[in-house]
């Protein structure tokens, strides 16, 4: 059993959600122990000192600089930590510890919107994104996610671009059970328009509509993926009504220009943040959280259907800390 298991949130969840708890916080902190791996060692020997001086803030900072967390955050941390020292004292590690989570947690929290799909019927979502951040996998999560959550769902094929993607996400709505519409015709846009007005002739809850992946750089894809929000819009005025940016955590700094070149081109309304269990680069949420704050709905920490969900400050800042 995990330490952090043992100390679970003191503000307890009601029980039905506290007994699904465990295996998520058991996931999530597996799944950022390369972080952990990279703060934690470090943090403790630069901690061990005892004292807020200039040399553990020389040593914080560059560690917080090299684990993607960015400039603007890491000052911001840094300047934290000094006031804490100040106020509070901080004459021991684990004080010192405490008071850096604390100003990670208080970074984050903001970032902490749980997405509420009962506002429309059909609640239209979008995932666009570079190629292979995860938007396939995370809408075949999120299918079970939300049929978990009592809504129905639909999936819509709307990369037309690359020949294997109406079969993959074909085979996450087997494994879900779920309707996938797609058509032989390469416009994505008539594709997500197709699928909108199948889930309202069915009392669909949610329209989750995949896209192909593209790079900022790629101006034709990044105004053809505006044109489908047009489309969408024909449909549905208030759509989408959640337009999801999905992040591969590897990619670290370039997570900003990314989040800003989509978010010109299709108001991005919140962010999937993928693969975090393989990359040490997890820092980089605190960046997104000072340079670009969008809220994470979720967060991806491993290939299976279970490894995605609803992000916590709470529970990724405890899981860095191993607290
Ligand atoms: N380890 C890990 N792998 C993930 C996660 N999310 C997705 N993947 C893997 O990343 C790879 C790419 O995922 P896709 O879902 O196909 O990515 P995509 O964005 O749809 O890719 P394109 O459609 O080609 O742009 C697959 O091998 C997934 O299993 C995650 O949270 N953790
Ligand atoms: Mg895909």
């Amino acid at each position: 059993m995990f330490s952090f298991l043992k100390k679970s949130a003191p503000d307890a969840q009601p029980e039905a959600a506290a007994a699904a708890a465990p295996s998520w916080r058991e996931r999530l902190f597996q799944g950022l122990a390369r972080t952990r791996a990279q703060w934690g060692g470090k943090l403790k020997s630069i901690f061990s000192r005892g004292k807020v001086d200039d040399e553990l803030l020389e040593e914080l900072e560059t560690l917080l600089l090299t684990s993607d967390v960015g400039i603007e955050a890491t000052t911001h941390l840094l300047d934290e930590l000094k006031k804490a020292a100040k106020r509070d004292r901080l004459e021991t590690p684990e004080a010192i510890q405490q008071a850096l989570s604390d100003a990670l947690y208080a970074i984050l929290a903001p970032l902490e919107q749980a997405l509420d799909v009962s506002t429309h019927k059909p609640y239209v979502i979008m995932i666009a994104g570079v190629n292979g951040a995860g938007k396939t996998t995370s809408i075949g999560k999120l299918a079970k996610y939300f049929q978990s959550q009592g809504k129905s769902v639909l999936l819509a094929a709307g990369d037309t671009f690359r020949a294997a993607a109406r079969e993959q996400l074909q085979t996450w709505g087997e494994r879900n059970n779920v309707t996938v519409i797609a058509q032989e015709s390469g416009d994505p846009a008539a594709v997500i328009f197709d699928a909108i007005s199948a889930a309202k002739a069915r009392g669909i809850d949610v329209v989750l509509a995949d896209t192909a992946g593209r790079l900022p750089t790629q101006l034709h894809l990044m105004d053809e993926i505006a044109k489908v929000r047009r489309v969408i819009q024909k449909i549905e005025p208030d759509g989408p009504h959640e337009t999801l940016l999905v992040l591969d955590a590897n990619i670290g700094q370039n997570a900003l220009q990314q989040v800003k070149a989509f978010d010109k081109a299709i108001n991005v309304t919140g962010l999937v943040v993928t693969k975090l269990d393989g990359t040490a680069k997890g820092g980089v949420v605190a960046a997104i959280a000072r340079q670009c704050p969008k809220p994470i709905r979720f967060i991806g920490v491993g290939e299976q259907i279970d490894d995605l969900r609803p992000f916590s400050a709470r529970d990724f800042v405890d899981a860095l800390f191993d607290q």
